[in-house]
């Protein structure tokens, strides 16, 4: 089957970030749809009828629509991407899957969390002590990142999969974010080796001056 793809959703979210890593990873063609923050229309009957819960990203392939951006990654890479991305042997994919899971439970609220605080709170709201908090909570999931890239070079081993996507589009908001942080050489060498691919460069090393000090959306 070939790709009809459409993704909505605007390309300095984080989770629109991983949809769209995916489809750069696997050099497919796709229409973009920009919408959410600055530019608006999740409130639509229109959007609403394809996401329910009105956020970003949807990636629509044909007649199919996918909410929940790692829902959306796993499709791509389940249709489009061989034993890539995701693993076909059981034990392997296991794998890759906790590290995603654990991605969108324990280490993501976290660093968001922290990013919101920090960058996205004006700085005259900003409240130090919830601050060192959410940091203090950040460095827990990513010392667990870091002992885990000391066994191999990728999350999930000696390849890049899915897991490095959802889990690596935290890294140049981490590394950008004025703050202090604490040496962890094993995510430090990550971030170089994924630093290596177009796809991270172009879509996760991306600008997002508009999101400072913005509560709004
Ligand atoms: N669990 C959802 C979360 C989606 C989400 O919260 N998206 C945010 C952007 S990262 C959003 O749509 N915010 C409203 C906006 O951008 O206007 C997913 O992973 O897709």
């Amino acid at each position: 089957m070939s790709p009809n793809l459409t993704l909505w959703g605007r390309k300095n979210s984080c989770n629109v970030q991983k949809t769209l890593w995916t489809i750069e990873e696997l050099g497919l063609p796709y229409r973009h749809e920009p919408v959410g923050g600055s530019f608006g229309g999740l409130d639509t009957p229109a959007y609403r009828a394809l996401n329910p819960n009105g956020v970003v990203p949807t990636l629509q392939d044909g007649d199919l629509t996918v909410w929940e951006s790692h829902a959306t990654v796993r499709y791509l890479a389940a249709a489009y991407g061989g034993d890539t991305l995701w693993r076909a042997d059981p034990r392997q994919r296991a794998i890759v899957d906790q590290w995603a899971d654990w991605t969108a439970t324990t280490f993501q609220p976290a660093w968001i969390n922290l990013f919101w605080l920090l960058v996205r709170t004006p700085k005259a709201q900003h409240d130090a002590t919830a601050i060192a908090a959410a940091h203090a909570r950040t460095l827990t999931p990513l010392r667990t990142l870091d002992a885990n890239l000391a066994r191999h070079p990728y999350v999930a081993g000696e390849e890049l999969s899915y897991a490095d996507i959802v889990a690596g589009v935290s890294l140049y908001r981490w590394f950008t974010m004025d703050i202090e942080r604490p040496a962890t050489p094993n995510v430090e060498a990550w971030y170089q080796l994924l630093q290596q691919r177009r796809a991270f460069r172009d879509v996760v090393m991306v600008d997002y001056a508009e999101l400072v000090g913005r509560l709004a959306f």
